[in-house]
This record gives C-alpha cells, sequence and structure tokens, in this order.
C-alpha cells in the first residue's frame, strides 16, 4: 500500500475569547509514509492554567511518539498527576486502520459516526483505556473535536484546514476553548 503523503490533517484552535492562550491543543505527528498519531487535548479549566497542564501533556506525547492510544494515556495520566487533569483523545493511524482511545469529553467520529470515549479526567481519575479499531477509507473523515464544539451534523466541503476552522466558526462555544483536529486520506491506495 502506497499512501505517499497523501494525509490532509489540520488543527484549529480558538481560544477563550479574550483569554491569549487556553487549554486545547492538538497535535499530529506523521509516522512514515503511511501513519500518524493524532491527539487532541482538552485541559481542564480555560486560560493560563489550563494552557500550563495542556503544555506537559503536549511535551509528553512528543517523548512518545510511537506510543499506543492506551499506552499514551497511561502516560499522560501519570504525568497530569497533581494538576487539575485533561480529556485526551487519541487516534493512530497505519494505512487504512485507525485505533483509538479517549477518556474524557473530547469526542471523535469517522464519518460523522461517533467512536467510543471513556468517562473520567486524564490525571486524576482514569479507568484503563479502551482501544476501539475501525477503519478509516479513502477521503473520510476522522474528526476530533473538545467539548467548546458542539458535535456537527454534517461536513463542509474542502482540505482538512477548511474543514477545521468551518467546525469551530460553526459549532464553537464562545464561553470555552474551541478546537477541531481533522484528518484523512486524499485518495486511494495505489
Ligand atoms: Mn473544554
Amino acid at each position: 500500500m502506497e499512501l505517499g503523503n497523501d494525509m490532509d490533517w489540520a488543527v484549529h484552535v480558538r481560544a477563550y475569547p479574550g483569554a491569549p492562550r487556553g487549554g486545547d491543543a492538538g497535535i499530529v505527528i506523521p509516522a512514515g509514509d503511511d501513519g500518524a498519531l493524532a491527539v487532541l487535548i482538552d485541559a481542564a479549566g480555560h486560560g493560563l492554567a489550563a494552557y500550563v497542564v495542556a503544555q506537559k501533556a503536549r511535551e509528553t506525547v512528543y517523548a512518545h511518539p510511537d506510543a499506543e492510544p492506551d499506552e499514551l494515556l497511561q502516560r499522560l495520566d501519570e504525568r497530569l498527576r497533581g494538576t487539575t487533569g485533561a480529556a485526551v483523545s487519541i487516534g493512530r493511524l497505519r494505512g487504512r486502520e485507525l485505533s483509538f482511545a479517549g477518556v474524557g469529553n473530547v469526542q471523535a467520529s469517522v464519518s460523522l459516526r461517533p467512536l467510543l470515549v471513556r468517562v473520567g479526567i486524564v490525571g486524576v481519575r482514569m479507568r484503563q483505556p479502551k482501544i476501539v479499531r475501525v477503519a478509516l477509507e479513502e477521503k473520510a473523515w476522522f474528526i476530533m473535536h473538545t467539548d467548546g464544539v458542539s458535535s456537527p451534523d454534517a461536513l463542509p466541503g474542502g482540505s482538512a484546514k477548511t474543514v477545521a476552522a468551518a467546525l469551530v466558526e460553526k459549532f464553537g462555544s464562545m464561553s470555552d476553548d474551541a478546537a477541531v483536529l481533522a484528518l484523512r486520506w486524499r485518495r486511494s491506495a495505489i
């Protein structure tokens, strides 16, 4: 399977209006030509305090770019102990296979079909994360969004950058940080 650089992805974050920084953070780390790690973080609260927690989470993700979603959640749970914690959802893409796990209220979907996230707060109270495996077909969108964005009932056309920005604009709350991560394969494997 040759997917090359045909992954299209973007993260769009809008901090709580008036706050220069917030607790929502999205990360995509490409893995070779046919995969990626995608993480969306919503640290509890907003503003600078939440930003500091999100930065700790971000460092942990970059320190373990090859980790599976459940293992990475465990590492984040350890790293965020003593903080107010975060909701975190993680997708590991290998070719067409997407492995997903999430704890807390960062929702995820493939083609608008929700993926299961577990109740909890990473760093505060977390049960063993559960991996869900689904296929990510050509042009199908893997979308994650924080709870400052309500679940979309339809997806706009266009690139990942356009889609992520449009979802924050249309479904984002003005009383919380709002973030969307959008990722898809642009075309079929050769
Ligand atoms: Mn939030």
